[in-house]
């Protein structure tokens, strides 16, 4: 069986069951002005990664293997977003507040939107999802199962926010989950490193971890 050299070791890649999720590389995250900025994030730290994602997903596009991109952002109405979420800390702009990018984290404003750089390409799914998990209130599970689905290939941000969120999620849906290390930035360098280390600690308790080239070169 192919493989994709990964720690904490080699990942059983299987050509047949396994898909992209490329998460949240929205605008509100990696530009100034947005969600990520309005935290008192240094919104630079995640632009490094682009042409990286980019990468692994034109060798997803050119290997005919399905490529899934999510985005963080709620209705314009609200409904989907707890007051929890909205009213926590102190932010410079709330959910749901006029930005300079639009309303920040709303579906419909600029804000929301997938960077241009690593937009969809036509058939490719886009999850919006109202959480940090990629599972919770979409239809996610259904739509990889209906599919055939069973690895998963994590790469976006942050990567101990809604990437490590959305990796449980999938680990214990029994999914394979594999976070491909260049591939995803947090704001907090050290906290990058320590989910890699959480992740693929104690036999790969949530996963495995493997840079971008590892993936390609399996893919070829
Ligand atoms: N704040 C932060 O690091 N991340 C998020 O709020 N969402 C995602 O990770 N997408």
């Amino acid at each position: 069986m192919p493989t994709i050299k990964a720690a904490p070791f080699d990942f059983p890649f299987e050509r047949d069951s396994i898909a992209l999720i490329v998460i949240d590389m929205q605008r509100d995250f990696v530009e100034p002005g947005g969600f990520g900025a309005t935290l008192g994030n240094d919104v630079s730290l995640l632009q490094a990664i682009i042409p990286t994602v980019a990468a692994l997903i034109g060798g997803f596009r050119e290997a005919g293997l399905p490529v899934i991109h999510t985005r963080e952002c709620h209705r314009p109405d609200l409904s989907d977003c707890p007051p929890a979420k909205r009213l926590r800390g102190n932010p410079s702009l709330r959910i749901g507040d006029e930005g300079p990018m639009g309303r920040i984290l709303i579906a419909d404003a600029p804000g929301a939107d997938i960077i241009p750089e690593l937009a969809p390409a036509s058939g490719e799914w886009v999850i919006d999802k109202p959480g940090k998990g990629a599972f919770y209130a979409t239809g996610l599970q259904e739509y990889l199962d209906r599919r055939g689905i069973r690895q998963l290939v994590f790469a976006g941000v942050t990567t101990e926010v809604c990437v490590q969120t959305t990796m449980r999620e999938a680990n214990d849906r029994g999914y394979d989950g594999l976070l491909a290390t260049d591939a995803t930035e947090s704001y907090f360098p050290a906290f990058k490193q320590a989910a890699i280390e959480m992740i693929t600690a104690q036999g790969g308790i949530v996963g495995w971890a493997a840079p971008v080239a590892a993936v390609l070169e399996a893919l070829d």
